[in-house]
């Protein structure tokens, strides 16, 4: 999947944060010990749309505060680096950069239709956990699915929760279909660019894709590129 460049300084700087975490609780008192909440949660993020591969997921587990995007407003450049062109490490370092933050994970690889992966993290949710996913539909100009700081908080050891994620426009690129603007198998186009040619420049649902099939001539899209909500379904399971 070579048409992604993805980062791997993602994977290094998650392990270099968990270190971190290790080595400030080897100075708590027992005191505060006490109040340690840790928590095993598995997220799984399975992809039911017809032809669009997901980006690798970053997941991220963080207390109030934290939000990967918000609903008409404008878009992180980190955002649109990850809708644009799938690579999830800004996002991931920007999240972790934020005083909310708790840990985060990237995903392996890019989840193809009818398949899911499911990542592992192991927090402390003493001060509260809510959970963001977030991954491009890599067949757009800047589609991605996901979940915003959902509270993970009243969910007990042993129980799963399914969640529907709709499809997201980062609002940071127009929706042109074209040959050359779609970084995934469909195209082999530009990834990341950095000039908003979306005039509106706000995060908001996608309205879909249009492709060649259904008036579009100059799409590089067919019907099959098209999708319905949910695109992803993530169901997180507390394991302890
Ligand atoms: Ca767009
Ligand atoms: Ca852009």
């Amino acid at each position: 999947m070579s048409f992604l460049k993805i980062d791997l300084r993602t994977a290094m700087v998650t392990a270099a944060i968990g270190t971190s975490m290790l080595l400030t609780g080897c100075g708590s008192s027992s005191s505060h010990d006490s109040t340690v909440d840790m928590r095993t949660y598995e997220v799984s993020v399975s992809n039911v749309t017809p032809n669009q591969p997901f980006s690798p997921i970053a997941v991220i587990l963080h207390t109030s505060g934290y939000q990967a995007w918000v609903d008409g407003e404008s878009a992180s450049t980190a955002l649109e680096v990850l809708a644009e062109q799938g690579d999830n490490s800004d996002v991931l370092s920007d999240a972790s950069d934020h005083s909310a933050y708790l840990t985060s994970d990237s995903g392996a690889g890019v989840i193809a239709p009818g398949t899911y992966e499911s990542v592992q993290l192991e927090v402390d949710a003493q001060n509260g956990v809510s959970l963001s996913v977030i991954s491009m539909l890599v067949n757009t100009n800047d589609a991605y699915t996901g979940i915003n700081a959902t509270s993970l908080a009243a969910l007990e050891s042993g129980e799963s929760v399914s969640y529907s994620a709709p499809v997201w426009d980062a609002g940071t690129e127009s929706n042109t279909e074209a040959a050359g603007t779609i970084p995934g198998p469909a195209d082999g186009g530009e990834g990341f660019n950095a000039s908003r040619s979306d005039s509106s420049d706000r995060v908001r649902f996608h309205s879909g894709i249009v492709s060649s099939q259904d008036g579009l001539s100059s799409s590089v899209l067919t019907a099959d590129h098209r999708f319905d909500n949910p695109a992803a379904v993530i169901t997180v399971t507390r394991l302890d």
